[in-house]
């Protein structure tokens, strides 16, 4: 009798033990494309120096170096102050387009921004 009990305690355990990675692959498969993106700027570059995203996803650049930095948009549709060492920018980019931008501080430190729908 408890033979019988414990046998079908075992198989549920195994059926659960079954789901558990088909759960993670359904929660993957569904899971959005990012909406943030990060850039960092480090020894006087942006990095990754090309980058491509939805629109909408949001892209913080970050100053690692301890000399200041600006990230401003070869078209002028979005400028950062000088960031200081660790300042941060952020812009969320609404509209498809490739966006070239640079440090005017430093104008061979050079970006783009790609936005296309996935
Ligand atoms: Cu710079």
């Amino acid at each position: 009798m408890s033979e019988i009990h414990s046998r079908s305690s075992l198989r549920r355990v195994l059926g659960a033990a079954l789901l558990l990675p088909a759960i993670f692959v359904l929660a993957g498969a569904a899971a959005p494309a990012p909406q943030a993106v990060a850039v960092d700027i480090t020894k006087f570059a942006f990095t990754p120096k090309e980058i491509t995203v939805a629109p909408g996803t949001k892209v913080t650049w970050t100053n690692h170096d301890e000399t200041p930095h600006t990230v401003t948009a070869s078209d002028k549709s979005f400028g950062s102050k000088g960031l200081d060492t660790d300042d941060r920018f952020e812009h969320v980019f609404a509209s498809q387009g490739d966006f070239a931008y640079f440090c005017t501080v430093h104008p061979f430190m050079t970006g783009v921004v790609h936005v296309k729908k996935p």
